[in-house]
């Protein structure tokens, strides 16, 4: 009768986790995108604190001609701990958004402590990070009226800056593996919306993709993924989240809905909070873990 009942027992609690593995898929990298956020772990505790005592990286400015725009222009580079210029690395181009510039990340999201924290606990593939301005256009500050139409014609504009200038210039500039399969895009809010229409459509380029509260500068779906097997095939990773009193929750709720129907796998996460900081440190520490592997 005991051994009944734990026999029972066991049964009742293996069904569910059953159930749950059946439903994910799996992509020719080993990952596995699951269609629901049930496996995503939340980030700990301090996990975008300083940590005294532990190695940490550098960030440095670079200029590079943008033939796109017409004249230099600027962006950060993150270089991991123990950064050793004979060695070769990953590179993940971070993107902001609407009312942020190449500063954005580095000032409000922590992504500092949030690396050297991974590096420290050996999570994470050796990569750079490069932070661009994001607003291909003359002059690229963020003043005055953040939504005018030129500012954000920019925001597409910078497609070209970005495919045509900075990556060949990170790719000539620092040792970096030069192909799709070490490039990661990923970006919060219209730098979401920016990863996900140009990475999608340049799979040759990036096979890494994480969207961080897109805005509505997203395409849909059925114009960036026209044929899903083919974009399944190629994707290392496809990452949606967003927090869920966010008011551009929309956008991305849509985007993933879509992407499910098409059976393109990809990670969904449905963070706590609005449209914020603490959502996007959330998805970079969540997504930075991912890529590479
Ligand atoms: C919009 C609402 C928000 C939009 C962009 C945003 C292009 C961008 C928000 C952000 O980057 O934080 O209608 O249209």
């Amino acid at each position: 009768m005991k051994k009944l009942m734990i026999l029972v027992l066991l049964i009742a609690l293996l069904v569910p986790s059953m159930s749950y593995a059946q439903s994910s898929t799996q992509n020719t990298n080993g990952v596995s995108p699951l269609s629901t956020g049930g496996t995503i772990i939340p980030a700990p505790q301090g996990y975008d604190a300083y940590r005294p005592n532990i190695a940490r990286g550098n960030v440095q400015q670079i200029s590079y001609y943008s033939s796109t725009v017409g004249k230099m222009r600027n962006a950060m580079v993150y270089t991991p701990p123990g950064y050793n210029p004979s060695q070769t690395y990953n590179v993940l181009y971070l993107l902001h958004g609407i009312g942020g510039d190449q500063y954005e990340w580095l000032n409000g999201m922590n992504p500092r402590n949030i690396l050297d924290n991974l590096y420290a606990d050996n999570k994470l593939e050796p990569m750079i990070v490069v932070f661009p301005n994001g607003r291909a256009m003359w002059d690229d500050r963020p003043i005055g009226d953040i939504f005018a139409p030129d500012k954000v014609a920019a925001f597409e504009t910078f497609e070209f800056d970005l495919i045509n200038d900075l990556v060949p210039y990170i790719d000539n500039n620092f040792p970096v593996y030069a192909n799709a399969q070490n490039r990661a895009l990923a970006g919060l809010s219209m730098g979401g919306g920016q990863s996900l229409n140009f990475g999608l459509k340049h799979l040759d380029k990036f096979t890494w993709i994480g969207a961080f509260s897109s805005a509505p500068n997203t395409k849909s779906a059925s114009q960036l993924i026209p044929n899903p097997a083919q974009t399944a095939s190629k994707l290392n990773l496809l990452w949606l989240s967003c927090g869920a009193s966010d008011y551009l929750l929309w956008v991305s709720q849509n985007f993933h809905n879509s992407v499910d129907a098409m059976n393109v796998p990809h990670m969904w996460y449905l963070d706590v909070g609005g449209h914020e900081g603490k959502v996007w440190s959330s998805g970079l520490y969540q997504f930075a873990q991912r890529i590479f592997k």
